[in-house]
């Protein structure tokens, strides 16, 4: 069962789906404390890493990168072990469904026909932190989609169009950054919260577990102020998250994944990641090429 006071909880994946959509629900997120193995992990780490000493510093500004974090994009093909391992985990899919999928009836005259439209891969990036790294301003991520919340005490159904995945690079906790997020804001309006007032927590976790919150929810990478002399096996110490967030097939996805993957690299990926980049049109009438759902340009 689940606390009344907002908090973060920490489930294990045997557990009935029903209690992580009531976590999630409640407090906007939730840790899934057996999401994957430090084996598993390593391996995405060393996929990905490549690419961030290739980067350089500075960081990118945008959003709210504020120029010392570091980024992977393209992550998805990047990294197969993320692609096959964390985005197409069967929790964080069947989280997706529950939450982004929609369905719909509409009028064709006389004829009612309902229709379902299915999540889609808005991004997937690595976020990488080195010592120095201020706090990020609390934000919610689904401000890039103009996401409007009308306050209220209870859940209720495609409230959010956005569900994010994080799966940690290294242990996470306050001194090297640990993402910060204020469980049950994902209810507030759209209102400036007293930032002064509330209580933030970190998501602190070891390597191994993932954390899962909802779009609305207030989160931010916190304060990575010196250096502790960890994580440093690749030549510089950082904190390094594996993020990937799903929208709901009617919304744009962040990252333009025709022009991130090439055909011929999606066509060795799994339906399920081809669906997810938008290689399945929405029903009804979206996404598609020649009035045709896209997949058969990928036989
Ligand atoms: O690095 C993190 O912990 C979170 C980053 C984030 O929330 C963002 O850049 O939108
Ligand atoms: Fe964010």
């Amino acid at each position: 069962m689940g606390s009344l006071q907002p908090g973060v909880q920490r489930l294990r994946r045997d557990q009935p789906l029903e209690d992580f959509v009531r976590a999630l629900e409640q407090d906007g997120c939730v840790i899934v404390s057996d999401f994957t193995t430090p084996e598993v992990v390593s391996k995405a780490n060393a996929e990905v890493q490549p690419f961030l000493h290739a980067q350089g510093l500075p960081g990118a500004k945008v959003g709210a990168l504020a120029g010392k974090t570091q980024t992977v994009n393209r992550l998805i093909g990047r990294s197969k072990t993320v692609r096959e391992k964390f985005f197409s985990d069967p929790l964080y899919q069947e989280l997706c469904e529950h939450f982004l999928a929609m369905e719909t009836t509409a009028w064709y005259g006389d004829e009612a026909r309902t229709n379902k439209s299915h999540p889609l891969l808005s991004i997937a990036i690595t976020f990488d932190i080195p010592p120095g790294t201020p706090a990020q301003g609390l934000h919610r991520d689904d401000k890039n989609h103009h996401a409007r919340h009308p306050p209220t005490d209870r859940y209720y159904n495609n409230r959010d169009m956005l569900l994010g995945l994080f799966v940690p690079g290294c242990d996470t906790f306050k001194a090297n950054g640990a993402t910060r997020i204020v469980p049950g804001s994902h209810l507030w309006g759209d209102d400036k919260p007293d930032f002064s007032t509330i209580s933030v927590t970190d998501a602190e976790m070891n390597v191994g577990e993932a954390f899962i919150m909802l779009g609305s929810l207030y989160h931010g990478a916190g304060s990575y102020p010196e250096p502790l002399g960890i994580n440093s096996e690749s030549g510089r110490e950082s904190r390094t998250v594996h993020a990937m967030f799903s929208c709901s097939g009617v919304h744009r996805q962040e990252e333009i994944s025709f022009l991130s993957y090439p055909i011929e690299e999606v066509k060795t990926y799994s339906k399920l990641v081809q669906d997810r980049l938008g290689w399945k049109q929405s029903e009804p009438n979206l996404g598609w090429v020649d009035l045709r759902s896209p997949e058969f340009m990928l036989e």
